[in-house]
């Protein structure tokens, strides 16, 4: 078995299989340069040969256990009829959905816009990969979309999306449970085509209100991994509510994803104490350490290796890669979990 399908199957590596949160993409020169053609980034995302390309790039130059399918949790809501813009050095820009109304313009049909090309990319990616290497699909959690959807761009608090579902919580609501309906249908289309992993990224379940924690976090993610379950009983489902602290273990408890992904800030010790030595975890480097190397990054490795490997672990970032790593020491990360693991140090 791969070694990361081992691991989600709950068995414990020596060396845990790695891989990293946007892997691909603007860290690495030949993904700039394949970029620099191709100035529409939806586009971009949307043309399986570019992205087949893209997904492979970082498994050209290491030895990484995954290849993640590139594309953006954000065609969702192009594919739903949102205006939606990428600008270079700003992110994504979307028309925001500022009234309930709003709602009415979405065209929840509209899905099969994006399906089939990340589909065709997902068909082209396994058609290279190698024997031991997973690959990973993915989408964005309903609370995380809504979010960009409503706010109409990135933010640090999301305060216009939680005015929004405060002053007309029935409307949230609909969009929450449609979103985790086309999310469950989409992500079921990735794993028709191939993909063997789901993460679902839910990049802003920290700035949630511990009071809505369950209704727009928990609720909507076990709803879709109830309906891809009902399709694929046996797919691994890793779930990502970032910075969500303490309420990681209810999130496992009740939403039935097999594996969460830890972000920087959780206390690891805790982590694997209270969510338990049978738990499947991930992550949890801070960004910068990678960015920064040297011995600071020796130090973090040996100290999560230590905490989180004593029961089934894949190493992996608590956030995407910065664009400021240098690639070389992402190859001394792959060498550094080797060495730590194989020579008995820990
Ligand atoms: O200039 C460019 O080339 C665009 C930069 C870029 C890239 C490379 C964006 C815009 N998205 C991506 C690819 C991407 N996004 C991948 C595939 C690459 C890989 O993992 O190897 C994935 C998995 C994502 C997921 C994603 N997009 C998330 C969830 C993970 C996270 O980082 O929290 C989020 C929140 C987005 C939205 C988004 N898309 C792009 C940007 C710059 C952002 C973040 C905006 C923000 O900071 O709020």
């Amino acid at each position: 078995m791969k070694p990361l399908l081992k691991v989600l199957n709950n068995n414990k590596a020596r060396t845990p299989p790695c891989w990293l949160m946007r892997q691909a993409g603007r860290y690495l020169p030949e993904y700039l340069e394949l970029r620099s053609k191709n100035n529409n980034f939806l586009n971009f995302c949307l043309s399986p040969h570019l992205a087949a390309q893209a997904t492979l790039q970082p498994l050209q130059r290491y030895n990484l256990d995954a290849a993640i399918i590139f594309s953006d949790i954000l065609v969702i809501p192009y594919a739903l009829g949102q205006k939606i813009e990428f600008i270079e050095n700003k992110g994504p820009i979307l028309e925001p959905l500022s009234q309930p109304e709003h709602l009415a313009r979405l065209d929840w049909k509209g899905i099969e816009r994006v399906t089939s090309h990340v589909c065709e990319a997902i068909d082209l990616v396994k058609a290279q990969l190698s024997p031991t290497t997973t690959l990973i699909g993915f989408a964005g959690a309903s609370w995380t979309l809504a979010c960009y959807m409503i706010e109409g761009h990135s933010s640090r608090d999301f305060n216009q999306a939680k005015a929004f579902a405060f002053r007309w919580p029935k409307a949230f609501q609909i969009l929450l449970n449609q979103l985790a309906e086309i999310t469950a249908d989409y992500l079921i289309a990735q794993v028709n085509a191939g993909a063997e992993v789901l993460q679902l990224f839910d990049s802003w379940a920290g700035c949630v209100p511990s009071s809505h924690f369950y209704p727009w976090v928990i609720e909507p993610t076990r709803k879709i991994v109830q309906r891809v379950k009902e399709s694929y009983p046996d797919v691994p489902i890793i779930g990502f509510p970032r910075r969500c602290g303490a309420w990681y273990k209810e999130f496992l408890m009740l939403t039935g994803v097999t594996a969460l992904s830890l972000d920087d800030t959780l206390n690891l010790i805790w982590a694997r104490q209270e969510l338990g030595k049978q738990a499947v975890l991930q992550g949890a480097l801070n960004p910068m350490m990678l960015v920064f190397g040297g011995l600071a990054l020796r130090h973090e490795v040996e100290r999560q290796l230590k905490i989180l490997n004593t029961g089934p672990y894949i190493f992996n970032l608590g956030h995407g890669i910065l664009p400021e790593t240098p690639p070389a020491h992402v190859q001394n990360l792959i060498e550094l979990i080797k060495n730590l693991t194989q020579n008995e140090e820990l």
